[in-house]
């Protein structure tokens, strides 16, 4: 079944398949807002009457999750036993969610086709403003779906790419905002004690989001603090997440595919100089 983006995509509220002014005004709208606040929503991205189709593609390849968990700082660095105790770098959170790689979503993939859509990447590309950026040729982390549950979570934390490409399939029964700080630091200034106010609950200049199905994020998240609040009840929390690189042809590393993916694929090794046989799962 051939699947037709523009049915699901509300192009009507954003026709950035048709080069012109409603797309260009569109876009000069996005720049402002990202460039402002860091972090851009496009409200009912997906048509609402489509997003079950969503949660039902989420739904069959949850089963492939690969469940992560671990205890990080905001900077996913180490414990610096040099520090005062409550120095952002010493305070640990625990962190956990599972992703399912990319590749179980098959030629009938509603994600995929989205991903694959000639209209999209060139129009997150220009609200980024950005020179370098290609699909991620990385087989299992092009598209994925980050699948949490009550009990997972992401806490505090500054995100090490420079930005993310999310959207919103379904949320748990309570819980999974999203909150941020914008522009807490800079590349010159690590605002250790902003950071440390907004770890011990300085609520005052953090902007609370409800993401609802069908919402488009766009997020600078490298100097921007966020966390997802945590989840509660039976129902996961799904978001897509569609990944470009500064390089052409670019693929994971085999330690990293293997930390989220729990899989390393041929491609990683041949990538990274190793023999395919060396590969054991
Ligand atoms: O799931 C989200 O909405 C964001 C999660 C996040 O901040 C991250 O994965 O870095
Ligand atoms: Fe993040």
């Amino acid at each position: 079944m051939e699947i037709t983006v523009r049915d699901y995509v509300d192009t009507d509220r954003y026709p950035i398949d048709r080069d012109g002014t409603a797309r260009d005004v569109l876009l000069a709208a996005l720049r402002d807002t990202l460039e402002r606040d860091g972090c851009a929503v496009q409200k009912g991205f997906v048509r609402s009457a489509r997003i079950a189709e969503l949660v039902q593609e989420s739904d069959r390849v949850a089963v492939h999750g690969h469940r992560n968990f671990n205890r990080t700082n905001a900077y996913f660095t180490q414990d610096r036993a040099d520090l005062p105790a409550t120095h952002p770098l010493r305070r640990f959170y625990d962190r956990s969610n599972a992703f399912v790689p990319a590749d179980h979503f098959g030629a009938t993939s509603i994600l995929r086709a989205i991903y694959n859509w000639p209209a999209f990447a060139p129009f997150i590309q220009a609200a980024l403003g950005e020179e370098r950026f290609f699909p991620y040729a990385d087989p299992l982390a092009d598209v994925i779906l980050n699948l949490a549950e009550a009990g997972n979570g992401f806490p505090w934390h500054f995100d090490t790419n420079n930005y993310t490409v999310t959207l919103a399939i379904q949320n748990a029964e309570s819980g999974g905002e999203f909150e941020y700080r914008a522009h807490l630091r800079t590349p010159t200034d690590e605002n250790y004690p902003g950071v440390q106010a907004v770890l011990d609950g300085d609520t005052s200049r953090v902007v609370t989001l409800r993401l609802e199905p069908g919402d488009l994020q766009i997020f600078k998240g490298r100097y921007s603090l966020h966390r997802v609040t945590p989840l509660a009840g039976s129902r996961p929390r799904y978001v897509a997440i569609f990944s470009y690189v500064e390089e052409p042809g670019l693929v994971g590393s085999p330690e990293r595919a293997r930390q989220l993916y729990g899989r390393v694929l041929p491609i990683h090794m041949t990538r990274a100089g190793l023999r395919n046989d060396a590969l054991v799962d």
